[in-house]
């Protein structure tokens, strides 16, 4: 919102709010004007690239309008001018506006939507939008909320041939539009064996951090204090939308209870599915987002303060942070930020362990930040996004971003063990590690600096064993199709490795060289340490700097993001829905011959115990459980998926047991999904104590 925006670059005058400015505003795009003229009038702008391809011009168009306001006739909504505008009467059913294209086929991209600019009044918040060649039969395209305000409003979609657009949402106060532009792009042919992308959920912030709420399944996101930018932040609150996977409607939700500015925070889920967010612009603040109530409530402030630390959910159940110099200055004292080259200076930024049941947080100094730094020449990157991944006895291996890796102890004041190195490797700040199988790591891309340096394709495989023992790590087939850094990634049900976004040079807000063509990481069945990387289908909504990606229950992946650079241009308010070829027929529609779970006798579980499972039909005997995901900044250390034998007594019954020793199935809430020739089942959850 540009005018809130304002207000605060006014007040900008806190070290916290100058720092972060600084640090991250280096590479961005562009800006973007506040307000463009459009049709007569100076109209808010949402800084977000425009929808690929170039506008529909209007002349052959016709329009029609579920109703009307008098005066306020349908076609004013695409006259040239943004003085005028169609109203809809007000009304308890849905309204819409239906645009004929003309006898062309078209590739239809996005839209762009100007509100009634008079008044700050039937602004349209819900809505969905959807394509037709008949206008008989529809297919819906995009849905979501916009942010509630006049500026111009954007959604943007993969490509489909249509001669009809329908743009509809509730109208309670009537709905008004003054301006809409329909933009056509290069069309991208389906390929039921690459996957598929739609429909994109619009939203009204850019989520910037996401996690999936294990009870209900809607993906909970926020960006910062502001929806667009996170510069200028006075502290004490966050943007947060939540998009329902169910009902599919998208809410929106200041928090301002956690006095925590939630922006460039680590992010774990606890033994109980709670989402438990540290630090970030309000540095030692945590937030706690309490599942089963949905509600955020306010957790002990870590002792060290930290922004772009690393956390993960340990085998005993409490969550161990390390890492983090991007807030709170190098060496986590609270004075000037200092740019050395001593890297005795992130002492500061040693462990700490929280325990969610007493509500306390323990520095373990014995775990050492110092032993985790890449060599950028940018202090205060060394030690971010670490990749950690909790084992057995309270163990963690941090296998990345820095070339050195370790194994953190929890005990005590905490130990730090090297691991040795991921053998022709370098550093690789904001990749990506991926526990696709029981103590199997897939890392890839990044790039030995934060920004400025060249990523690479190189992929490896690093298998661990035992806590303090070195890893063996081997090169995972012959590396990725593209050079990637900020790109996200997902485990799938099969325990392929779906990668999407990135660029090749790390930018921040800068979105040149970044790839539309995700890939995906085959193991070998055979073959332990082997494995193929094929290419998947193409989108066309750039996902680089912010971006994130998620699995849902439903065995789809989320994907979204990207920007929150205020006035720049590469704000993305949308995520968008993939769909991998597991559920797809070879003409595209939906796979309906699914295995489906019928019951799971025992949904509470610890180590070691049995679980029950009776599906509809037969079933592969290899199954997964993958344990949900929470992401920002290319981290996501509570995705885990963990292979699972399923043992039958031949009647659709079958039994698996969960890793015997704490921390393999590190403790929280697992999808688990079972298989028929290589389909998922819809999940259902299975819940490890610790
Ligand atoms: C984005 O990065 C590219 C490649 O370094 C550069 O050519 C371009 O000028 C950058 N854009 C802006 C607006 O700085
Ligand atoms: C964009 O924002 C910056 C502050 O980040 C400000 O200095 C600049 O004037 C703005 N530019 C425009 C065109 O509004
Ligand atoms: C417009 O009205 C909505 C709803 O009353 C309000 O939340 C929003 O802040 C207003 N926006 C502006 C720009 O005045
Ligand atoms: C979480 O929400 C549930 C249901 O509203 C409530 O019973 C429980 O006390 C809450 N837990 C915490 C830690 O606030
Ligand atoms: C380490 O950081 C402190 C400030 O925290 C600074 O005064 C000192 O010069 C730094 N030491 C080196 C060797 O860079
Ligand atoms: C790091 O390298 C970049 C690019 O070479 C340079 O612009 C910057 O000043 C360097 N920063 C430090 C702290 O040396
Ligand atoms: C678990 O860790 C503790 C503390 O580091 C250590 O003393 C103990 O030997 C470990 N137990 C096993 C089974 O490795
Ligand atoms: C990245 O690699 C290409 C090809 O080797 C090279 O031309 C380019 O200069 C490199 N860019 C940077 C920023 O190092
Ligand atoms: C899998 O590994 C086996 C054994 O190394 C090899 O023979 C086979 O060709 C590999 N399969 C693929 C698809 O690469
Ligand atoms: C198969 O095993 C399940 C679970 O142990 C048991 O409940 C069921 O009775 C068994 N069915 C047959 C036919 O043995
Ligand atoms: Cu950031």
């Amino acid at each position: 919102m540009k005018i809130h925006w304002r207000a605060a670059a006014l007040l900008l005058g806190t070290a916290r709010a100058n720092d972060v400015m600084q640090l991250e505003s280096l590479y961005r795009e562009g800006t973007t004007p506040d307000t463009a003229p459009i049709g007569g009038r100076e109209v808010l702008t949402l800084a977000q690239p425009l929808p690929q391809g170039q506008p529909i011009p209007r002349a052959e168009w016709f329009v029609r309008c579920s109703t009307i306001s008098s005066g306020d006739d349908c076609d004013q909504a695409i006259d040239d001018t943004t003085e005028t505008f169609w109203k809809s009467a007000d009304s308890s059913t849905t309204q819409s506006i239906t645009i004929y294209l003309g006898m062309q086929e078209r590739a239809v991209s996005g839209l762009t939507m100007v509100p009634r600019q008079d008044q700050n009044a039937s602004l349209i918040l819900e809505h969905q939008i959807l394509l037709s060649t008949d206008g008989d039969n529809w297919n819906e395209v995009a849905y979501g909320t916009w942010w509630p305000d006049q500026a111009q409003k954007l959604s943007a979609f993969q490509p489909q041939k249509a001669n009809y657009v329908r743009l509809s949402a509730p109208a309670s106060n009537g709905i008004a539009i003054a301006d809409l532009q329909i933009y056509e792009s290069e069309f991208i042919p389906p390929n039921a064996a690459l996957g598929a992308w739609g429909p994109t959920i619009d939203l009204p912030l850019v989520p910037v951090a996401a996690a999936v709420d294990p009870i209900s399944g809607a993906v909970v996101t926020w960006s910062a204090w502001g929806h667009d930018i996170f510069t200028g932040s006075l502290g004490g609150e966050t943007q947060t939308a939540t998009w329902n996977s169910r009902d599919h409607s998208v809410t929106q939700r200041d928090v301002e209870n956690t006095h925590h500015d939630m922006f460039c925070p680590g992010i774990s889920t606890d033994a109980d599915g709670k989402i438990v967010v540290t630090g970030g612009t309000d540095a030692s603040q945590t937030s706690i987002y309490n599942t089963s109530g949905a509600a955020w409530f306010e957790g002990m402030p870590m002792n060290i303060e930290r922004g772009y630390q690393a956390s993960t959910t340990l085998s005993d159940g409490r969550i161990f942070v390390i890492g983090g110099s991007f807030s709170g200055g190098v060496g986590g004292t609270n004075g000037e930020r200092v740019e050395t080259t001593n890297a005795d200076n992130a002492s500061g930024k040693d462990g700490e362990v929280y325990d969610p049941i007493s509500d306390e947080w323990t520095e373990i100094s014995g775990a050492k930040a110092s032993a985790m730094l890449t060599d950028d020449n940018r202090t205060y990157r060394q030690d971010n996004h670490g990749w950690l991944f909790a084992w057995t006895n309270g163990s963690v291996f941090q296998a990345g971003p820095s070339k050195a890796m370790n194994w953190y102890g929890t005990a005590d004041s905490g130990s730090t063990t090297p691991a040795g190195s991921r053998t022709g490797d370098e550093d690789a700040m904001c990749g990506n590690a991926v526990m696709y199988d029981t103590g199997k790591i897939l890392t890839f891309g990044g790039s030995p600096w934060y920004e400025t340096r060249n990523a690479t394709t190189n992929a490896a495989i690093i298998t661990i064993d035992k806590p303090d023992q070195n890893p063996s790590v081997q090169q995972a087939g012959n590396g990725m199709f593209y050079q990637r850094t900020f790109h996200s990634s997902v485990v799938l049900p099969d325990g392929s490795v779906f990668v999407h976004g990135g660029q090749d040079v790390g930018l921040p807000f800068n979105e040149s060289g970044a790839h539309l063509t995700p890939e995906r990481f085959i193991p070998n069945a055979t073959d332990p340490q082997g494995g193929t990387w094929i290419e998947q289908q193409k989108n066309s909504v750039v996902r680089v700097y912010h971006s994130l990606a998620l699995l849902l229950q439903d065995g789809t992946v989320f994907t979204g993001g990207g920007g929150l650079c205020g006035n720049c241009s590469a704000n993305h308010f949308d995520g968008q829905i993939y769909t991998p070829p597991y559920l797809l027929k070879a003409d595209g529609t939906p796979q309906t011959a699914r295995p489906v779970i019928k019951s799971v006798t025992q949904t509470a579980v610890k180590p070691g115990d049995t679980v029950e499972v009776t599906t509809e039909d037969a079933v592969d005997t290899q199954a997964s459980i993958i344990r949900y995901g929470s992401a920002t900044h290319t981290v996501n250390t509570d995705q885990r998926r963990i292979g699972v034998q399923l043992s039958t007594n031949g009647s659709n019954q079958y039994t698996f047991q969960i890793p015997d020793q704490a921390g393999i199935a590190q403790p929280g809430y697992y999808m688990l999904f079972v298989l028929k020739d290589g389909v998922p089942s819809h999940s259902v959850n299975v819940h490890v104590s610790p």
